[in-house]
């Protein structure tokens, strides 16, 4: 009982059902035995908006994550920049609790960074404009304010448009930059631990800097097979399903 689970990028959506009950299985059969289960982003393939609750397509994971919440596991989502529409209703509809990116929580003695991680990728410059503006108050306000079928349709543009730019972005590009995780840790007082997901390349990094050591989990989406990341007083361990 006395660990934490830490997923990303799942990319949950309609044409997938599969990984929709392989997520609702990880739910019943391995979060329920966590004290928490933390969830860095990109949960959804797409949010547009609360609204989405209310014509029920996603009702089977709501429920399934309301399930937990109510046994007793807590709950913590990061936005991703596929699901950053995630708001007040979906929190309770679930139960899950919002972090800001990034966050610094204490687990088990230590300082652990939790972050969904594109913030991290400056290089690719042309996203973190696009981003900005997308994250303002302004721009929400205005997109939120489009009835739901018009939403996902300009998500469903966008997501051509991103697909056909990506395909032109060197993998450096879309990769973190280095500087930009020393900052970070830097900023955060040298986390021993630092989880994020985003690029899709789950892997270790240990960061030795300014005389300090921090390792670097990076999650794994779930487009072929789930995967999870394990933590306990002893460390970290990734586990796939
Ligand atoms: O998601 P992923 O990993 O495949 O790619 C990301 C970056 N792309 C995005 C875009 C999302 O995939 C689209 C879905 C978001 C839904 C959010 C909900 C509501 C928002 C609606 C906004 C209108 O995040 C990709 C990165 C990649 O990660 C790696 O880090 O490279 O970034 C891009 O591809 C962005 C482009 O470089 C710039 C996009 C300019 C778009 C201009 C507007 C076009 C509008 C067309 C529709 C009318
Ligand atoms: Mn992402």
């Amino acid at each position: 009982m006395d660990y934490c689970l830490f997923i990303s990028d799942l990319h949950l959506c309609d044409s997938r059902p599969h990984i929709t009950k392989a997520f609702i299985e990880f739910l019943d059969k391995t979060a329920t035995k966590a004290q928490a289960l933390y969830i860095l982003g990109d949960l959804f393939e797409y949010w547009a908006g609360d609204d989405t609750i209310k014509i029920g397509t996603h009702k089977p994971i709501i429920d399934a994550l309301k399930k937990l919440s109510n046994q007793g596991v807590k709950l913590f989502l990061i936005h991703g920049n596929r699901d950053f529409l995630i708001g007040e209703s979906f929190a309770n509809a679930t139960g899950v609790s919002i972090l800001v990116d990034p966050s610094l929580i204490m687990l088990y003695g230590k300082p652990v960074l939790l972050s969904h991680g594109d913030q991290l990728c400056t290089d690719d410059m042309a996203y973190q404009k696009f981003r900005a503006e997308v994250r303002s108050t302004k721009w929400q306000s205005q997109f939120l304010s489009l009835s739901l079928t018009d939403r996902i349709a300009y998500i469903e543009q966008l997501r051509a448009k991103s697909e056909q730019e990506k395909s032109t972005k060197s993998m450096q590009i879309m990769d973190v930059n280095p500087t930009a995780v020393n900052e970070l840790l830097r900023e955060f007082a040298y986390p021993p631990l630092f989880i994020h997901g985003h690029t899709h390349r789950p892997n270790k990094h240990i960061h030795k800097l300014d005389e300090h050591a921090c390792e670097r989990w990076v999650l794994g989406d779930w487009y072929e097979q789930g995967s999870y990341l394990k933590l306990n007083a002893n460390g970290c361990q990734a586990q796939l399903l």
